[in-house]
């Protein structure tokens, strides 16, 4: 009923105005409003093969001209993909001014997402995205208005546009698309198939995207199953000290990010989650607001 759901609201907002150190977890379902297709909630398949299981070192170790076709797709995607009202929100409470409205007491800001996109550094960076500070109501030059959180974002699962050597140290971002002749080829010759559950096109080891700095074969600067994702340490000290976690369109299946949440109960922290569909972390939530949460973050925070 229309009055449980307002009330949920002012008790979650009245928690979230008393709370110090915020942190938000973000997955998939941030950007699906986006274009950008999900990996388990029917959104991951990819030519009939599940994108999860491309998603590993072994994959790409079999098979590097499947998997880098597969991130031709996503990147594709993600260069077609704008940010949605909800990377608009979470980079409005980046901006300690804008979050001060919606919770004085805030110390600490810091978004720990799993997306690879960049749709969040983008909004938060591009002063020309239709302003995420459209209620910043001065002028773009006062600095204290404008002012961010520092290094608030942490892509713990890399980035996708990072081209990274499998031989090397060497890693640098490209935007490019295609990444090189050979991927776009494949990609056209591709869509002139209709067996295309079938057809594997090959493309052969010197023509797929290498190494600037040594020639070696790259691959795509994130973090595949079994491998270590970036700033371990500083999430760790962020989860710990945190007293309010938003947990925003994660199927919270994958660790170590799934077990951030609970974490932050066990310290006396509070935990929303915001999903279209039930998920694990439900019933210890304190807090569940069904639905895309390019609606439900609007409608908490207008
Ligand atoms: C909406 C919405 C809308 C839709 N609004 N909501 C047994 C065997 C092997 C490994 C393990 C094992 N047990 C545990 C492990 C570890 C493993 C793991 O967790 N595996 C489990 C799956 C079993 N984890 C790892 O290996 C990680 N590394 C690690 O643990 O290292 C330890 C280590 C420490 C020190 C040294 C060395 C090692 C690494 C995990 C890497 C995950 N990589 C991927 C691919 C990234 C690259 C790419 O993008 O291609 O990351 S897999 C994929 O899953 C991707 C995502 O970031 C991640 C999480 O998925 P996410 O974001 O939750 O998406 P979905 O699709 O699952 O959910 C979307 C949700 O949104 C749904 O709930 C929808 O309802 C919702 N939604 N629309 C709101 N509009
Ligand atoms: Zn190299």
């Amino acid at each position: 009923p229309p009055f449980a759901e307002s009330e949920r609201s002012a008790t979650f907002r009245d928690a979230f105005r008393t709370s110090k150190h915020i942190v938000v977890i973000a997955g998939a379902g941030l950007s699906a409003a986006s274009g950008i297709p999900t990996f388990r909630d029917g959104g991951g398949m990819w030519r009939s093969l599940d994108s999860t299981a491309l998603a590993t070192p072994e994959a790409f170790e079999a098979n590097p001209s499947l998997v880098w076709q597969f991130y031709h797709y996503r990147r594709t995607k993600v260069l077609a993909a704008k940010a949605n009202p909800a990377h608009k929100i979470i980079a409005k409470m980046s901006i300690r001014a804008q979050l001060k409205k919606v919770a004085p007491a805030a110390k600490t800001f810091h978004l720990v997402t799993q997306n690879v996109d960049r749709l969040s550094v983008d909004t938060l960076n591009d002063p020309l995205t239709d302003k995420p500070s459209a209620t910043i109501e001065s002028n773009a030059s006062d600095k204290k208005l404008r002012a961010v959180f520092p290094n608030s974002i942490l892509e713990m699962h890399g980035r996708i546009f990072d081209v990274r050597c499998t031989a090397c140290e060497h890693c640098e971002e490209d935007r490019n698309d295609p990444l090189c002749p050979a991927l776009g080829a494949a990609d056209a010759s591709f869509n002139d198939y209709t067996d295309a559950g079938t057809k594997e096109i090959n493309i052969p080891l010197e023509q797929l995207p290498r190494c600037r700095a040594c020639g070696a074969l790259a691959r795509p600067g994130v973090v595949w199953f079994g491998e270590k994702p970036y700033h371990l340490d500083e999430i760790n000290s962020i989860v710990y000290k945190a007293d309010m976690c938003l947990v925003i369109g994660t199927s919270s299946t994958v660790r170590p990010a799934s077990t951030y949440a609970y974490r932050v109960q066990r310290h006396g922290g509070k935990v929303a989650v915001f999903n279209l569909d039930p998920s694990e972390t439900d019933e210890r939530a304190d807090f569940v607001f069904r639905g895309g949460c390019e609606t439900t973050l609007p409608s908490l925070f207008p």
